[in-house]
């Protein structure tokens, strides 16, 4: 059975990292449009690299939690019948085991260089006065996060899994933010059954067949254990 399971927030929050529209979450603190749009980084590079270095620092202060080592578990059981999606720039998927998540909004611990285009991996604080390691340029530096209104990665390579994928689950994610909320019409269009691991209902609950509400610490393993039991 081919599966996509695309992941958001929620799945880290049992970590201890915010998540962004529950009322404690990231952009309820400050306004989207100044901390992750290319208009916000142009007008004030400064407050978004603190924004993100301050994210990237409390990556090593997190651990990941059961929902990451459940999804681990389940990538060991399909292999290549299993495709990762996460929205998350966090790398718990990463150190909870996952060899093969995608992250289409890019992740914390890289950065690109915008005067040479190259992206590298990078776990230092980010500021106007980086120099970029490959073409020895300052001030050109970003981290390397998919912006609001900007091409989400790998877009081709999700779609081509979502036609072909008999079950698609989306697992803490609010569905507030396009296109990975648009991947349930997507997957279901196609045929797929389509499952929804919440803690509360999301934006879109209603486009799936079916919806569990519980912590992702619970929901993942059990979800886990269901498919490879039947596997
Ligand atoms: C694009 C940077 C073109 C990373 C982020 C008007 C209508 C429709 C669309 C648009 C529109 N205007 C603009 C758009 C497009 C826009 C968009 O969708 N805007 C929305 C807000 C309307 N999208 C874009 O610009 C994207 N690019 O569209 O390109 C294109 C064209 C064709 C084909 C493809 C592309 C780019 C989007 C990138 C945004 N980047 N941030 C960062 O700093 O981290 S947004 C941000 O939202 C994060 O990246 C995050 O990953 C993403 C989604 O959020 P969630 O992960 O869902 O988190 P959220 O807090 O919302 O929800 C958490 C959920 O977890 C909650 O439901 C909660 O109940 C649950 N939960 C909490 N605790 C637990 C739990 N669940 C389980 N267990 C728990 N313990």
């Amino acid at each position: 059975m081919k599966i996509v399971v695309l992941t958001g927030a929620g799945i880290s929050a049992e970590s201890g990292l915010s998540t962004f529209r529950d009322p404690d979450g990231e952009w309820m603190q400050t306004d989207p449009m100044k901390l992750a749009t290319p208009e916000g980084f142009a007008a004030d590079p400064v407050l978004v690299h603190n924004f993100y270095n301050a994210r990237r620092a409390q990556l090593r202060e997190v651990e990941p939690n059961a929902a990451h080592f459940a999804l681990a578990r389940l990538e060991r059981a399909l292999g290549d019948d299993l495709t990762l999606v996460t929205q998350n720039v966090d790398d718990l998927h990463e150190r909870g085991g996952s060899r093969h998540a995608v992250h289409m909004h890019g992740e914390l611990r890289r950065a690109w260089c915008r005067a040479c285009d190259t992206r590298m991996a990078w776990d230092e604080d980010l500021t106007l006065a980086t120099t970029c390691p490959a073409c020895g340029e300052a001030g050109h530096m970003r981290p390397d996060i998919v912006w609001f209104g900007e091409m989400p990665y790998r877009m081709d390579e999700i779609l081509h899994a979502l036609e072909r994928c008999d079950m698609f689950v989306a697992a803490g994610t609010s569905g507030a933010v396009y296109p990975a909320a648009g991947f349930v019409e997507l997957a279901a269009d196609a045929g797929a059954e389509t499952l929804e691991l919440n803690l509360q209902r999301s934006e879109t609950t209603q486009l799936f067949d079916d919806h569990r509400h519980a912590p992702a610490t619970e929901n993942l393993p059990a979800f886990v254990d269901e498919v490879i039991g039947k596997a």
